[in-house]
Formats: structure tokens, sequence, C-alpha cells
């Protein structure tokens, strides 16, 4: 018998498109069940600035995105600083302001991330990163005519990594959305928690943050999110956190970074900082600033 005919062999996990397209059809937004799920997402991140849709992908979809994920997480780089809610360390401590306000109030951070060039074209991961209906999607929930990847070659497609002990303390985030996929929940610990509209673009409520910060938990809401949840969320104004992680296991999310202008790369300082390495990508766009 001849082989010569037989069929190439496939990829054991020939990766396809992880979502559940029969329960989010973003494949097929200008058909009626489209239409309904952006009405209904947009209604609901209205209320509170955070969307969380529950079962995103197939129990296949998963299954290779988890893998995928475990398979890479020691490859993350891990970095440790203290930050204020602003982003800003103590070397920039301003001492003319009161003790006790959140602007001095710097909170140990230990966030790890896998910087997207490890993560291999073709994958489920890439397919659901680069998905045009989910990108379409994106857009209409958070209000943009149209979305784009990052340029960054690190930066764009993340698994960010929060290991027993690591924290991602209260803060406000200096982009207007993130886009998150959980796809391995911690064993305790490790929650989402969000104060909606804490600040606005007018009013910084200080007092608010600070109240917050001390343990206030008025405002507070948490989330608790299942590996498989898609998150959309609104960061610029809604102070938020990952409690510390605890337990045997890590908290694994995928970061689907998606920018209203296109060419976002990060700078080469905060790069290194973030990822542990540069690209040539980095150095050339700073060089051509
Ligand atoms: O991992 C999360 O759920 C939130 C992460 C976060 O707040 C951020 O990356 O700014
Ligand atoms: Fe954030």
């Amino acid at each position: 018998m001849s082989l010569a005919f037989a069929p190439t062999a496939q990829a054991p996990s020939a990766p396809s498109c992880p979502i559940d397209l029969a329960r989010y059809p973003v494949d097929r937004l200008d058909a009626p069940d489209g239409r309904r799920l952006v009405a209904e997402a947009r209604a609901r991140i209205a209320e509170t600035g955070c969307l969380v849709l529950r079962d995103f992908v197939t129990p296949a979809g998963l299954a290779a995105l988890q893998a995928q994920s475990r398979a890479l997480t020691h490859r993350a780089h891990v970095e440790v600083r203290r930050t204020n809610p602003y982003g800003s360390g103590p070397q920039s401590d301003e001492a003319g302001l009161p003790a006790g306000h959140p602007r001095r109030r710097f909170l140990e951070r230990s966030n790890g991330f896998v910087g997207g060039d490890l993560i291999a074209p073709g994958s489920a991961a890439r397919a659901l990163y680069h998905h045009a209906g989910l990108q379409r999607f994106v857009a209409a929930v958070v209000g943009a005519d149209r979305l784009y990847e990052y340029a960054d070659p690190l930066a764009g497609l993340v698994i960010n990594v929060l290991r027993p002990g690591c924290t991602h303390p209260w803060h406000f985030d200096n982009t207007d959305f993130v886009v998150s996929l959980m796809t391995q929940r911690p064993e305790a610990g490790g929650s989402f928690e969000y104060c909606p509209g804490l600040r606005s673009a007018t009013e910084e409520n200080e007092a608010g943050v600070a109240a917050v910060l001390d343990g206030d938990r008025t405002a507070v809401r948490a989330l608790d999110l299942r590996p498989g949840d898609l998150q959309i969320f609104f960061g610029r104004n809604a102070l938020h956190r990952v409690a510390p992680v605890a337990g045997g296991r890590a908290r694994h999310t995928l970061i689907l970074g998606y920018t209203e202008e296109a060419g976002a790369i990060g700078d080469p300082a905060r790069t290194k900082a973030l990822f542990g390495r540069v690209t040539d990508a980095h150095l050339a766009a700073a060089r051509s600033q």
C-alpha cells in the first residue's frame, strides 16, 4: 500500500478559534443575535464600568488556552516594586503633601508578565487575540470606531501571572479599558476588586481613595472570576486591585491589548522593567521619536 496520498498529519491540538460563538456570536455582529449581544454588553458595562462574559470560550478552547499558558508561565518576568495608586514610586514622593495622602501611600506590587513574542503564531491565544469579530465587539462595547492591536511585540498579548503571595495593589489604570480572559484561578485570594466611579475627570476624590486604602469596603465590589470568563473593564477612574493570591496555585490571565490609535509601543525603560527585556522594535521606535 502506498502512503503517498496519506493526509498530512495535523498537529495534535491544531488550535481553532476558542470563542464559544454559539453563545457569544461576535462573528456576526450585524445579525439579530449579534446586535442583541452588543446591546446587552453595552447596557451592562454602562452600569459599573465592568463587564464579565461567563464561559466566553468553549471547554476545548479553554483547555488549549490553559495548556498554552501553563507551558509558558515559567518564563514570566516578575517585577516587584512599590507604587502609589497613580503608578508613581517612592522616588517621586511629594513631601509637601500630608502623610497619609494617597499620593504618598506606596504599596508593593508583584506582577509577572510573559511577553507576547513567546506566544506562538497560530496558537489558541493568538486566535483569540487576532479574532476580527472579537475586536469589533470590544470596539462596540467601549464606544470606539475601531481598535488596533498594539505594535508592541511584548505588550500586545500578555500572560499575566500572579504567583502565591503576589498582589496587584489598589490603583487607577492610565489606559481607558482592559480586556482579559482568566485561564487559571488561584486556590484562594486573588479576587478582582473595584470601586466604580471612585474618581472622575474633574474630581480626584482623594478622601475616597484614602478610605479604600484604609480598608473601608463600602465602595468596593468583588468579582468572582472563573477560568474562561472574559472581562472588559474601564479602569481609569475606578480604583481596583487584585487581592493577594494565596494557596498553592498561581492566578493566570491573558491580557488582550487593543488601542484606539495604531502603532502603540512601550518605551524601552518601562518595557525592560515589566518584561525584563526589550526588543529591536522598542529600540527602533524610541530612536524615531
Ligand atoms: O488581572 C486583573 O484582573 C487586573 C489587572 C490590572 O488591574 C491591570 O493590569 O492594570
Ligand atoms: Fe489595572
